[in-house]
């Protein structure tokens, strides 16, 4: 049985920053923003979370903001992936601790691994905590190409719930879909949320649902309901502000329409650097949603 709970729009959140790590209070007021917005769910310290920028105390500290702030009432992905099997093990039981709802991961980062190693390293996270693993498969950033038969090895290690599949590859997405019908898939790049749906996914995982929630509801809503007139000018719409953000870089324009709407979850950490003058006119030219 596919578990529902997992299922739906979830926000990859941002992690908002002060100059001693997380900043817990704006923490606070994203996730009650989101959840007042109608959200499912969170995914927690990936990609949009600037994981790879942070260490491994600041990503608990995270974890525990949220789930202090979200008090059971939205699911939490806690992404745990880091650049050792030791460390992401370590991230994994922490999560478990806290109450996290599933854990995800990358495939593993920086060398090329073989295919033996990268099925190992999910065993190993599998073996490690009893919640749901959820595969995060971007080969875009990975670099690491599975092909569908790789991807459904690891689809079939017990406790491995699902895909978040931040890929333009629709047909693997729905060869797969349809091999594991209990399992959660998500689709992961919000410009292409409405074709991932079609291909059979369950929900989204995006960087650009942190500033436009409500858009994006409307395009799962709008699918789910067979209206695929208004779930069409939904994307169109949510594309908008996507194609701008992605001009000037996807992390720090959404940190700064989230300022530009009255929250301010500080800079982006570097290498990632402020946007210049043009890049926030633009930025402030895009509806509100
Ligand atoms: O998978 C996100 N990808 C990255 C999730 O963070 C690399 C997406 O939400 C993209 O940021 C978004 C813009 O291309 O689709």
């Amino acid at each position: 049985m596919k578990n529902q709970k997992l299922c739906g729009i979830l926000p990859a959140l941002l992690t908002p920053f002060c100059e001693s790590g997380v900043n817990r209070a704006a923490l606070c007021a994203l996730t009650n923003r989101l959840a007042d917005a109608g959200v499912h769910g969170l995914y927690v310290g990936g990609s949009s979370g600037e994981m790879i920028l942070m260490t491994e105390d600041e990503r608990k500290d995270l974890l525990e903001g949220v789930m202090e702030s979200v008090g059971g009432r939205l699911t939490v992905i806690a992404h745990v992936g880091t650049t050792s099997t030791a460390g992401s093990l370590a991230l994994a039981r922490h999560a478990e601790k806290c109450g996290a709802d599933a854990v995800s991961s990358v495939t593993p980062l920086y060398y090329k691994y073989g295919f033996r190693e990268v099925k190992h390293y999910y065993e190993r996270l599998a073996a490690e905590t009893s919640l749901p693993v959820i595969i995060y498969n971007i080969p875009a950033l990975t670099g690491t190409t599975l092909t569908t038969e790789q991807l459904s090895e690891i689809l079939s290690i017990p406790n491995v719930g699902g895909m978040k599949f931040t890929s333009s590859d629709f047909f693997q997405l729905e060869r797969i879909r349809a091999a594991f019908p209990d399992k959660v898939f998500y689709n992961g790049s919000d410009e292409m949320l409405l074709s991932g749906l079609a291909a059979g996914a369950d929900g989204g995982i995006g960087s650009t649902y942190n500033v436009q929630p409500k858009r994006i509801l409307a395009v799962y809503n709008a699918y789910r309901a067979n209206d695929m007139k208004t779930a069409l000018a939904q994307q169109a719409k949510a594309n908008e502000l996507i194609a701008a953000v992605l001009k000037f870089g996807v992390l720090p324009s959404c940190k700064m329409l989230l300022k530009l709407r009255g929250l301010d979850v500080g800079q982006c950490r570097e290498p990632f650097l402020p946007l210049d003058d043009e890049a926030v006119e633009a930025l402030k030219k895009l509806e509100a949603e």
